[in-house]
């Protein structure tokens, strides 16, 4: 395989960039790190920041995750057919980011306290992406094609619907992004394959 993923036995950061390449029919060598190899530090030493993901395309080291994505955007047209929707495809990237942020902040520092406030709020996270969606002619982000921001907005549906699972009732068009790219065929079969389906959302067991 031309690419190698190290990263923890979760889906966590690492969900858009395998739904992109499943979707793009590349295939993705992956080195799973426990946590018990983690908490030896010697891995952690040779990583950049010190985490993972950490991505290899050939001689080529990356580590960050949304620089990942946007590495395998570009070489694989997903990144928009020119400079102008690149821009817009980072804005509406960073937009997902920002709530993946906060859902991760969730997870791992006030899931017993901060659940319930969190899914409250979820419409007022939803309505941008919402209304961009509800204007597209082809039910992606930005342009005519998908693109990173796609996947990236995508995973995270698909992990605040495990978390609430009414929370897209009243957002018809996030509805329809989801179950159109559910049902594209190469993400159908990674969301079906069971490596795939057995990793847990997120590393502490809370989803
Ligand atoms: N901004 C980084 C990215 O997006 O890749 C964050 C990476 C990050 O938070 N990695 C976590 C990690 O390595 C796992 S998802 N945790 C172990 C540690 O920090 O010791």
């Amino acid at each position: 395989a031309p690419y190698t993923l190290t990263y923890f036995a979760i889906k966590g950061r690492a969900g858009p960039l395998k739904i992109l390449l499943a979707d793009k029919e590349q295939q993705l060598k992956e080195n799973v790190v426990t946590v018990q190899d983690w908490m030896k530090g010697d891995i952690r030493a040779t990583c950049l920041f010190g985490q993972l993901p950490k991505f290899e395309d050939g001689d080529l080291v990356l580590y960050q995750s949304n620089a990942i994505l946007r590495h395998l955007g570009r070489k694989h047209g997903a990144y928009g057919k020119n400079d102008c929707e690149a821009s817009l495809i980072d804005m509406m990237n960073d937009a997902a980011q920002d709530l993946r942020q906060k859902y991760i902040k969730l997870i791992y520092q006030e899931y017993e306290t901060g659940k319930e406030a969190f899914i409250k709020d979820l419409p007022n996270e939803f309505k941008p992406f919402e209304n961009i969606l509800a204007k597209s002619k082809t039910g992606f982000l930005v342009g005519d094609q998908i693109s990173l921001a796609d996947y990236n907005l995508f995973d995270l549906l698909l992990n605040l619907k495990v978390l609430s699972p009414s929370c897209l009732d009243s957002f018809p068009s996030l509805k329809s992004f989801v179950d159109k790219i559910s049902a594209r065929p190469k993400v159908k079969a990674l969301l079906e394959c069971e490596n795939f389906k057995k990793l847990p959302i997120n590393g502490n067991g809370k989803q």
